[in-house]
């Protein structure tokens, strides 16, 4: 569909207005969010991740594309969130220290939102002891690990000691993802659930609870 290749062309050009413009035009020609998102915001992202990759873009140009894919998923965000459901548990999600990305974060937590969770979204280059007071302040039925760089995956595993040393590991379910995050990972680091992409963790979740 032209608007979602639209779409596509202006997130890898870092323009945000136009964005905005496209998929607010994809909404009124009643294409599902899960198109604009997967066939217009994501494949524009991915595209940049390859060039990025290859070295025919660099950092501030990721950095442009990411606040245009920003801007898209602010459009999308009212439509996944506000679905009605009463939530029936609730999730404390971050992504780990050391780690700024936060587009795949953000994307999990609204899914989440719009699937009946409650999400206390703690932000990105979260330090393990702000994970561990936060479940103790909200007790949350799940602690959600984000992590983007095979670096920082680690500190998942550093989180699950502090948890376990904090005595407070029984008292809620981990759920790991992140693109370089595998099962096998997840099993080796005593995790609860992997998820690949949105969808599933949100599936996964209200498997958990
Ligand atoms: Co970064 N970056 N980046 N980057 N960046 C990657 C991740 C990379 C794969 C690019 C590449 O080389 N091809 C590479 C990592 C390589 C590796 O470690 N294996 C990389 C690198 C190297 C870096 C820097 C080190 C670059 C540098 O400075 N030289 C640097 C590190 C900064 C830091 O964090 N300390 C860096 C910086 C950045 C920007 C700041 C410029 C920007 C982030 C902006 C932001 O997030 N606000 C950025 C971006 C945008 C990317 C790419 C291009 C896109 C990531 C993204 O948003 N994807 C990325 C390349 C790529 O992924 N193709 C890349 C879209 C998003 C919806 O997908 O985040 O995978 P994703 O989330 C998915 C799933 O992973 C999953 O569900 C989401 C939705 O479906 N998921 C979960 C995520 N969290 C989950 C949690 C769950 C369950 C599922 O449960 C709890």
């Amino acid at each position: 569909m032209k608007v979602l290749n639209e779409i596509s062309q202006a997130l890898q050009n870092g323009d945000a207005d136009l964005v905005t413009e496209k998929a607010q035009e994809a909404i009124s020609q009643g294409i599902s969010p899960s198109n604009i998102l997967n066939d217009g915001l994501l494949k524009g992202m991915s595209i940049i991740g390859v060039k990025f990759k290859n070295n025919e873009v660099f950092v501030p140009e990721v950095l442009i594309a990411a606040r245009a894919m920003h801007f898209g998923l602010n459009i999308l965000k009212p439509i996944l969130v506000n679905t009605g459901i009463k939530p029936f548990a609730k999730v404390v999600l971050g992504t780990v220290k050391g780690d700024l990305h936060d587009i795949g974060k953000n994307l999990v937590g609204m899914v989440m939102m719009g699937s009946g969770l409650e999400v206390i979204d703690v932000g990105i280059d979260v330090h393990e002891d702000k994970f561990i007071e936060a479940v103790k302040e909200h007790k949350p039925d799940i602690l959600a690990l984000s992590a983007l760089l095979s670096t920082t995956m680690a500190e998942q595993k550093v989180v699950i000691d502090t948890l376990i040393k904090a005595g407070l590991r029984d008292t809620v379910k981990v759920m790991i993802g992140g693109a370089p995050v595998t099962e096998q990972y997840c099993r080796d680091i005593g995790a609860d659930a992997y998820a690949t992409d949105a969808i599933s963790a949100s599936e996964m979740a209200r498997k958990l609870v």
